[in-house]
């Protein structure tokens, strides 16, 4: 733990100070080691229910988590979780043959979309997820994320 905490104050400063990628991905070697967890979160389901699937995350702070998107249904759908993306430190983001770097903050999926999100939580707390489309939070598109230590 006390390694990985180096690492990441290192990897903090070198984003202040604008290192090159090669460098931070250099620094970060044992972090992206780590195997990913893999999880798997549906927007929204075949029968259009404005609902996350599951609506509730236990993730643990300084693992590393392979999100997989997945939107099976007829609208698109986005997944909002600002605070809880401050709070992690995105290794990419996947998307067709398109590998996103850095930070993210919001995702938006189209009907039959996936997106696979590579991330490391640094820090506990209890997030709130939500669809920022009009009207599916009001019809309980939302869900919570919670990182312990
Ligand atoms: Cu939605």
């Amino acid at each position: 733990m006390k390694a990985f905490i180096l690492q990441l104050l290192l990897l903090l400063c070198l984003g202040l100070i604008g290192a090159t990628p090669a460098m931070a991905a250099n620094l970060s070697g044992d972090l992206l080691k780590q195997p990913a967890t893999k999880i798997t979160v549906s927007l929204g389901n075949t029968a259009n229910e404005l609902k996350f699937e599951p609506n509730h995350l236990e993730l643990k702070a300084g693992k590393r988590y392979q999100l997989h998107l997945t939107n099976p249904s007829q609208l698109k759908h986005y997944f909002t979780a600002k605070d809880f993306a401050d709070d992690i430190w995105t290794q990419k983001v996947e998307a067709g043959k398109v590998e996103i770097k850095g930070a993210i903050h919001e995702l938006e999926l189209k009907p039959d979309g996936e997106a696979e999100w590579v991330f490391v939580p640094l820090k506990s707390g209890n997030y709130s997820l939500r669809c920022s489309i009009p009207g599916h939070t009001e019809a309980g598109m939302t869900g919570e994320i919670v990182v312990s230590n």
